[in-house]
């Protein structure tokens, strides 16, 4: 097996302080969260920006002082998203990718998120990869739903997205696909077998699915993004903590965990 990629998922657009009280929000606060996750073996930071007000924004503006902040701390690979938060333009998710940072996520449809609507037609799909091949960034695919599967195979077809890409299956938000250990197996037999793949497991799914794919060989996401607690009822301390018990577990079955220079081996990116 390779080693695993840990990615930390610091932020996102939906949580807020009143939920987790140690949520990052400003840029400096983004980055010294990411670098502790590095410290604890991060090898990928999946971010988000968050306005003065603490609202989800795609400004490109603080996704540059966010990654000028990480870059000052520590050589994780930073990816943005281009999902934002629903309702936003795809002109509005894109502007990050401007920046050309090493990744960004890229995701393959449309599904319910919780009440809302996350919307990525086929025009979307196509819009955000050629955006990001234009800027030579490597998209991941986000998958929240086994239909996004096909359309991803489709864009690697026409050559939207190279062939060998990093699939994150996102597990268990309200309205897509469950967080269960049939769908994890099930996906991860569905993607090619030159790709790698990722779980991200939302909230009380995040453990199980971590411990499912650090057994099958796959990579591991974890964060506020997904998971606010450590535990039952228990709010996590840091972002560190949640990737540090990754690190543990991950090292008691044998699997090593991948620096950042590492993981972009195994993933493709030239430095
Ligand atoms: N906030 C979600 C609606 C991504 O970052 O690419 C979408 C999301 C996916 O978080
Ligand atoms: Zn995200």
């Amino acid at each position: 097996m390779d080693k695993i990629i840990i990615t930390v998922a610091p932020v996102g657009a939906e949580v807020t302080r009143e939920q987790n009280p140690n949520l990052p929000l400003t840029p400096e606060e983004i980055a010294e969260d990411v670098f502790n996750c590095w410290k604890e073996g991060a090898s990928i930071a999946h971010v988000h920006g968050r306005d003065k007000n603490g609202v989800a924004t795609q400004d490109a503006e603080v996704y540059r002082q966010i990654i000028e902040e990480i870059k000052k701390r520590c050589d994780i690979i930073v990816q943005v998203s281009t999902g934002g938060a629903v309702g936003m333009s795809r002109e509005v998710r894109i502007a990050p990718v401007s920046l050309k940072p090493e990744m960004a996520t890229l995701s393959t449809g449309t599904c319910n998120f919780g009440r809302d609507v996350f919307m990525n037609t086929q025009d979307d799909m196509e819009f955000f990869a050629t955006e990001m091949k234009k800027n030579g960034v490597l998209p991941e695919i986000e998958v929240f739903d086994a239909g996004m599967i096909p359309n991803a195979l489709q864009l690697i077809k026409k050559e939207f997205v190279p062939a060998k890409v990093n699939f994150d299956f996102v597990l268990g938000v309200p309205g897509a696909m469950l967080g269960s250990a049939k769908n994890l197996v099930f996906l991860s037999g569905e993607i090619p077998k030159n790709c790698t793949w990722t779980v991200a497991g939302i909230g009380r799914y995040e453990l199980p699915l971590a411990v499912m794919a650090i057994s099958m060989g796959g990579n591991v996401r974890v964060g506020f993004e997904d998971n606010i607690f450590y535990s039952k009822g228990v709010v996590a301390d840091s972002n560190a903590q949640l990737v540090a018990r990754i690190s543990r577990v991950a090292k008691e079955v044998g699997r090593e965990v991948a620096t950042p220079d590492e993981a972009r081996k195994i993933l493709g990116i030239e430095k």
